[in-house]
């Protein structure tokens, strides 16, 4: 168990296979400080170079996964002082994780917060989950990814059905309700995003991480790329021991010995 401020970060799962972050400023619902981006991205990191983790998962209180970038902190900034200081210009360190991260998102996950998990590799919401982007009644807009993610990844929130919707969405709060999706329960939504975590980790590393490459890849480039870029880490997966050892695995109907090389 890590020590930090404004995170608890601690082992679970078989062996400690999965790295569990969570948001521990429950009184700002939250809110994602200066202080608390720093250990966020500290720990993912911590676990991206731990061999014995395999997927990371990320999740807040029951009533809030992250109710945005801390108002508190952002009111009295100019834009000389955000430009010069390049505030939050740190936030996509998460993306440059190469390991799983699952967001497990309960209650608010409005603004920075929805982003976040938008930028995390799969979300699980629980059945009260709300995400958001409603910086526009702040006077600003989204910054950390909020139109841009939406508009080209996958990995969106499940509710964004087209883009009309997602048009129609900033500003407003959406539960998953309103687009008839079922949530996971509250209380063991952690547990089973745990689970997943524990199924990723028991699969080769190195297979995962590539992977989780060629998504993000397909995300960046033109299809006909994307196919080449999939294609060709296809083709590297031959240079490792891993490959080798599933598909042997497979034939000597036996359970596969990762070296996660
Ligand atoms: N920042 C700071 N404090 C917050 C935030 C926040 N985003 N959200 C809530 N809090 C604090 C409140 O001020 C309050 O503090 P206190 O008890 O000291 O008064 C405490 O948390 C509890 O909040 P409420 O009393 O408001 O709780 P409610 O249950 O009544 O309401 C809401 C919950 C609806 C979530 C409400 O708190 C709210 O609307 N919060 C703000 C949501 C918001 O606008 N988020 C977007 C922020 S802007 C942003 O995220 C930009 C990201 C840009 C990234 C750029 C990267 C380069």
């Amino acid at each position: 168990r890590g020590e930090y401020e404004f995170i608890i970060s601690e082992k679970r799962g078989e062996g400690g296979c999965v790295g569990l972050v969570t948001l521990n400023r429950r009184k700002a619902l939250n809110a994602l400080c200066d202080g608390l981006m720093s250990e966020l991205r500290e720990a993912l990191a911590t676990f991206d170079s731990d061999p014995g983790v395999g997927a990371m998962v990320l999740t807040g209180s029951e009533k809030a996964f992250a109710a945005g970038a801390d108002i508190a902190e952002m009111q009295p900034l100019t834009f000389q002082s955000c430009y010069s200081q390049q505030f939050l210009g740190n936030w996509d360190a998460i993306s440059r994780i190469t390991k799983p991260v699952i967001a497990a998102v309960n209650g608010y996950a409005l603004g920075g917060g929805c982003e976040v998990a938008m930028v995390c590799d799969i979300i699980y919401a629980g059945e009260k989950a709300q995400f958001g982007q409603p910086e526009i009644a702040l006077g600003t807009l989204p910054g950390g990814g909020g139109h841009s993610e939406t508009h080209q990844s996958h990995r969106e929130e499940p509710r964004h059905g087209d883009d009309r919707h997602r048009r129609e969405d900033v500003g407003s709060r959406g539960t998953l309700a309103r687009t008839n999706q079922q949530g996971l329960p509250t209380e063991s939504l952690v547990d089973e995003a745990i689970q997943l975590g524990e199924r990723i980790s028991g699969f080769s590393k190195i297979a995962v991480a590539m992977c989780k490459e060629a998504v993000n890849a397909a995300e960046q480039l033109p299809l006909n790329e994307g196919l080449k870029y999939e294609k060709k880490l296809f083709y590297s997966s031959f240079a490792t021991d891993d490959r080798r050892e599933g598909m042997t695995a497979f034939l000597e109907k036996r359970t596969p010995q990762w070296a996660d090389c």
